[in-house]
């Protein structure tokens, strides 16, 4: 009798599990002993850069290529150390530092150095102290930790403008922190370069107080950066509208294989006396992918309110990651103010843009040479670390499926993912899915 009532008891359980575990529409408070807290959570889409590198690692084909991550590879396709970063790490090796926290906006000569280097070691806005500069989590974290400080310190109007298109990753974070976004025209798909007259004309008609992104240099996916004359010109319709311009600089180097070169939009910015706020990252100049070293400036017209935003940058990185990780920050810190090895990065920094500028010539030279008619001139007029090249999306299919070569829906290629052993290989490719 008393087995009878345990069976038919266990028989209820047994009944009440299956259906609640079949049942989507149970509330998470009946499941709980028996689901689990996160049944209410819907499977994400896979990030469409990072996403594209799992698929290739899952690819077993020898002759698979990579070009979808803005990585930068050397000429054998291997992730690159730097040298200048190989010697920073045998001095600090030798300097057996402690492991301290650091201070809740980084070191204060690693933000004096990432400042200087961006806006100039002359550049009166370090001299009269009127920047508020914080060591972040690279450049993202950079973006993250400004955008997330506008939405709640900005009084004006909370609403950011974005070239089209624009890093995958930008219109993400300002959904993550419900700051409104939209777009202004930048690429222009007949001449594959910038759209001068269509950004003038969107930003001319952005409404007053509003924030305005801008690629400092080596524009994410496009390769299409403004020339000096089209950034003075930006600049101009920038300060008739009264916007406040928010510049992300993650390729600083890479567009012209100068640094002072590729500074010239923000510098410029300022010496128009715009109150600009920036992204730095060096995870790119640097090859510090993995180490997060980047920084946040506000601009802020007087020490005096730059100390006020950094009194509240501080509480903003204290509640949400306490301080920035010290390894990769010293490593930038000791490249950036021994004169040596400072040298030896310029030269480190010019080595990875050349060797970038030259598989340009290379591709656009394959495909050519395998009598492909259309015009492939935007290969070698682009800048940077990609090159936006005009596929569609169903030939970027084939490339994949039939050639193995992995990059992103949108055609971006990350030229750096292109060496002298697959170079031939990829212009076949690109030539036999365009022709
Ligand atoms: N801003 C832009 C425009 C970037 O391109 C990046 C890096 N993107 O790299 C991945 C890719 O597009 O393939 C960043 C900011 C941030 O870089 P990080 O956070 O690595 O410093």
């Amino acid at each position: 009798m008393k087995r009878q009532i345990n069976e038919s008891i266990l028989s209820v359980w047994r009944h009440l599990l299956t259906s609640c575990e079949n049942s989507p529409h149970l509330p998470c408070l009946d499941r709980r002993f028996l689901c689990t807290w996160w049944s209410n959570v819907q499977m994400g889409p896979p990030d469409v850069i990072l996403g594209i590198t799992e698929a290739y690692k899952r690819d077993t084909d020898p002759k698979k290529v990579n070009l979808g991550v803005g990585a930068y590879r050397d000429d054998e396709g291997k992730p690159f150390v730097l040298p200048s970063v190989r010697k920073a790490e045998e001095i600090l090796h030798k300097k057996a530092l402690n492991h301290e926290y650091a201070p809740i906006g980084g070191e204060a000569t690693y933000t004096d150095a990432v400042a200087k280097l961006a806006f100039g070691d002359d550049s009166p806005v370090i001299k009269n102290k009127s920047n508020c500069t914080v060591q972040t989590l690279s450049g993202t974290g950079a973006l993250r930790l400004g955008l997330e400080f506008i939405t709640k310190h900005y009084a004006k109007n909370k609403e950011i403008w974005m070239p089209t298109p624009t890093w995958g990753n930008h219109p993400q974070i300002c959904n993550m922190l419900n700051l409104p976004h939209k777009k202004y025209r930048y690429f222009d798909p007949k001449t594959n370069g910038f759209d001068l007259q269509g950004a003038l004309e969107d930003i001319s008609k952005i409404p007053e107080g509003s924030i305005i992104l801008l690629h400092a240099c080596a524009h994410n996916p496009t390769g299409v950066d403004p020339k000096p004359s089209d950034w003075e010109q930006l600049s101009k319709v920038v300060k008739d509208r009264k916007l406040f311009p928010f510049f992300d600089m993650a390729y600083q180097g890479f567009a012209t294989g100068n640094v002072d070169n590729d500074a010239f939009a923000v510098r410029l910015f300022v010496k128009e006396g715009h109150q600009v706020t920036l992204a730095q990252s060096f995870a790119k100049n640097m090859g510090l992918y993995g180490e997060r070293a980047g920084a946040l400036t506000f601009l802020c017209g007087d020490a005096e309110s730059a100390a006020k935003v950094m009194s509240q940058v501080k509480i903003m990185v204290r509640t949400m990651y306490s301080n920035p990780p010290l390894y990769g920050a010293r490593l930038v810190q000791e490249i950036l103010t021994a004169p040596d090895l400072r040298k030896q990065w310029l030269a480190d920094v010019k080595l990875m843009a050349d060797r970038i500028i030259s598989m340009r010539t290379q591709l656009r030279a394959g495909i050519e040479g395998a009598g492909n008619k259309n015009s492939w001139r935007h290969i070698t007029d682009q800048i940077g670390m990609f090159c936006f090249t005009g596929l569609k999306p169903e030939q970027v299919e084939r490339l994949t499926k039939d050639f193995h070569i992995y990059l992103t829906k949108d055609g971006r290629i990350s030229v750096a993912g292109i060496s002298s052993k697959n170079v031939n290989y990829i212009a076949e490719a690109i030539h036999k899915v365009t022709a």
